[in-house]
């Protein structure tokens, strides 16, 4: 049985990194795809770029946050609630050589599983879409239904898609099926999570597993962030809205 594991939206949480890398160690995982967002909303966005880059079974996918940090957008879009002087501080603390690595990172991939399409990437994304010079995801749905994603999806040719950008983590089957994987971290629960395929040439399945990790350091680290209170409240505990 072959695995891949999927990861996506770090956003600078080296402790969750860890735990779950370590975490799909343990699962025996061949391929690790991470589907994007490597830096802004936690202080450790280089030690991030470092540990994924290092490992030769990880595939980077492109992420909104990854695509601003390498162009220098401080400018929030379409909608994000990550203000321009958390923006500011962030691509100023984070090693510039992985704006490059971040230029070379594709928007999706795919790899054939039981026999069948499986896609990954950050979200869906506007057609005919070849690389990051222009914003090219579509706008996040907080509430997605099986219509939207056959919508948003529609000229992609698969079975399944992969994906993140939306942190809360959902299954929906419809043309195809539809698995946002959800941040590994940013969330309320101090779990660092995951998801498994495992596939042979006839069949493929996925699972959801998740690590504990000690995030003390790492909170008081976000709190001390220009707009570190906000975010925490937000993207980690969601109670500012
Ligand atoms: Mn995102």
């Amino acid at each position: 049985m072959n695995k891949i594991g999927v990861i996506t939206d770090i956003h600078g949480n080296l402790p969750a990194l860890v735990a779950v890398l370590q975490l799909l160690d343990e699962q025996g995982c061949n391929e690790i795809i991470f589907c994007g967002d490597v830096v802004d909303m936690g202080p450790h966005g280089t030690a991030c770029f470092e540990l994924l880059c290092s490992r030769k079974d990880v595939t980077m996918i492109v992420g909104n946050h990854d695509r601003d940090f390498a162009l220098d957008n401080l400018y929030v879009h379409p909608c994000s609630h990550v203000p321009k002087a958390h923006k500011e501080y962030v691509f100023a603390n984070t090693d510039a050589r992985f704006k490059q690595k971040v230029l070379q990172m594709p928007l999706f991939v795919t790899r054939q599983c039981g026999g069948q399409t499986l896609r990954f990437c950050h979200y869906a994304m506007l057609d005919g879409v070849a690389d990051i010079s222009s914003y090219p995801f579509l706008s996040l749905e907080n509430f997605p239904t099986r219509e939207i994603f056959d919508r948003q999806y529609k000229n992609v040719q698969c079975d399944a898609v992969f994906f993140g950008h939306k942190h809360e983590p959902c299954d929906i089957v419809g043309d195809k099926i539809y698995c946002c994987v959800g941040s590994v971290a940013c969330h309320r629960e101090q779990l660092a999570k995951a998801v498994v395929i495992e596939y042979d040439e006839h069949s493929w399945r996925y699972k959801r597993v998740s690590a504990p990790y000690d995030a003390t350091e790492f909170t008081k680290q976000l709190l001390a962030m220009p707009c570190g209170k906000p975010i925490y409240d937000f993207y980690y505990l969601k109670i500012t809205h």
